[in-house]
């Protein structure tokens, strides 16, 4: 039950969400059938037959032949606005720009939670942050993803995909919840929420007992020096070289722009002419966008670039935390961050704090420049990408949709409504209205308890309408109830 704002509550419950909408499309993969031909036949083309027939057999997905691999790619804490082609300028993004700009730009692509963990643990599980076990922020060491859930990974793997996962993992560090335990065959990355960018100490404020923190598989490793972004670029590489032949699922989570924004001093010098805030952003980015620029020169490379799936997305919106809890800053908050005008930052149930850039690019399949302004959100990934796969999505109790009649066929979104818990604030988005419960505009600071907004005439949700329209309140109060209630029980 919503605390305070409860109504009375119906028996709706989130699996009704999938009778709403449980669309299906049937539609051909438009590529080259000489180029299939040479794909299967050339060394680094000799795909999993297999796999080749499971998707022949499935004729309601996009691959008419050979699965594609699927490269997921998660920055932290980016904010709506701190992007070249989502209308930044002053950073300069031109790798991920082209990436945007090669497939469909996803205008109005959430995160499912506005922190880290919640976030990360639904689109691993394709479930809402609470149905996922991962309600909150994960403190050290803690457990993560129920282990009595499929995980994206373990999905894929079973359908013959290569798994690994490079960089932040943050959806349990106990045992049993580590990434080779949850689907992944291979873990490059720290296991914890933040740390240290060179020497890999877990790095939190006020943390009394730092530790390291980088692993390769379930061992520790060691490489004081190195800056983090450019180690999980240069792993995400390895594990492309190493995998092309078959059809493979690499997750790349960047653990930039989080705090403490450590960066080299010679990407900082670029940007010398911003403040220093907005400089620390611009030039952590800048390390991401040319790690993403490797990542996708060694799929051209290797001639799998049309037939890999990338999908990039912000794992929240971006911060005003504090950057640096040890250096002595008397700064409140961190200013660099932009959302583009949203309101909020991370923590916070306002647009600002959720809704984060996003793209998918498949050449040849999703034409270029496309601009997507539908509604999707993190969990929409799991069903996403084992439909890609060829996997029977039926066999799956899931909160998340199929989003791709939504990206190629210009389909509706999927979801009648979204709903977002997190330590007490509530939101939902039903088309245009979105009404938020109880929010606050980050970690700190309140707004008014009941808000709504019109986002089709007012997407900075500036205009509280919550007295113009009780109606709607009402009637949206009524939905977000019930989905807690129905969220709560698991
Ligand atoms: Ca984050």
């Amino acid at each position: 039950m919503i605390p305070t704002f409860a109504t009375k509550s119906t028996n709706t419950s989130i699996t009704c969400f999938r009778d709403i909408c449980g669309k299906k499309t049937t539609r051909s993969r438009n590529v080259s059938k000489t180029r299939l031909i040479f794909r299967r036949m050339s060394p680094g083309g000799l795909r999993l037959l297999c796999l080749t027939f499971v998707a022949l057999f499935f004729s309601d997905h996009y691959v008419s032949a050979t699965p594609p691999s699927i490269i997921l790619i998660v920055t932290d804490d980016h904010g709506y606005g701190d992007l070249g082609s989502f209308g930044s300028e002053d950073l300069r993004t031109p790798n991920l720009d082209a990436l945007v700009n090669s497939g469909a730009k996803l205008t109005h692509w959430y995160a499912n939670s506005s922190v880290c963990a919640p976030s990360r643990a639904s689109f691993m599980s394709g479930k809402y942050p609470h149905n996922a076990g991962v309600p909150d922020l994960l403190a050290p060491r803690s457990p993560g993803v129920s282990l009595n859930l499929v995980t994206l990974a373990e999905a894929l793997k079973t359908s013959g995909y290569r798994t690994g996962a490079v960089g932040k993992w943050h959806m349990g560090a106990a045992d049993k919840y580590l990434p080779n335990q949850r689907g992944f065959d291979a873990f490059f990355g720290h296991l914890e929420g933040t740390l240290d960018y060179f020497s890999h100490m877990y790095y939190l404020p006020r943390a009394k007992r730092p530790f390291h923190d980088l692993w390769r598989n379930n061992k520790e490793v060691w490489e004081e020096g190195s800056y983090t972004t450019d180690l999980f670029t240069r792993e995400a590489k390895a594990f492309i070289r190493n995998n092309y032949d078959q059809p493979f699922f690499l997750y790349v989570a960047f653990n930039a722009p989080h705090y403490p924004l450590h960066v080299p001093r010679a990407y900082l010098e670029r940007f010398s002419h911003l403040d220093p805030h907005r400089q620390r952003i611009a030039a952590t980015l800048a390390v991401v966008d040319e790690g993403v620029g490797k990542i996708t020169n060694q799929l051209e490379e290797l001639g799998i670039r049309d037939d890999t799936v990338i999908f990039f997305m912000g794992d929240n919106g971006g911060s005003n935390e504090p950057r640096n809890f040890m250096s002595g800053e008397t700064d409140q908050f961190f200013t660099g961050s932009s959302n583009g005008g949203l309101k909020g930052f991370k923590g916070s149930l306002f647009e600002g704090g959720i809704r984060v850039p996003a793209c998918i690019s498949w050449p040849g399949v999703i034409e270029a420049n496309t601009v997507i302004n539908e509604m999707g959100v993190g969990m929409d990934l799991y069903p996403t990408f084992l439909k890609l796969a060829g996997v029977e999505l039926s066999n799956h109790e899931l909160d998340g949709f199929d989003v791709m009649p939504m990206i190629k066929d210009g389909a509706e979104s999927p979801h009648d409504f979204v709903c977002w818990e997190y330590v007490g604030q509530f939101a939902i988005r039903r088309g245009k209205w979105k009404l938020v419960l109880n929010g606050k505009l980050d970690f700190w600071r309140k707004a008014p308890e009941v808000y709504l907004s019109d986002l089709d005439i007012d997407p900075y949700e500036t205009n509280n309408l919550a007295n113009k329209h009780p109606e709607v309140v009402e009637e949206l109060k009524g939905k977000l109830n019930a989905w807690f209630e129905s969220v709560s029980s698991n």
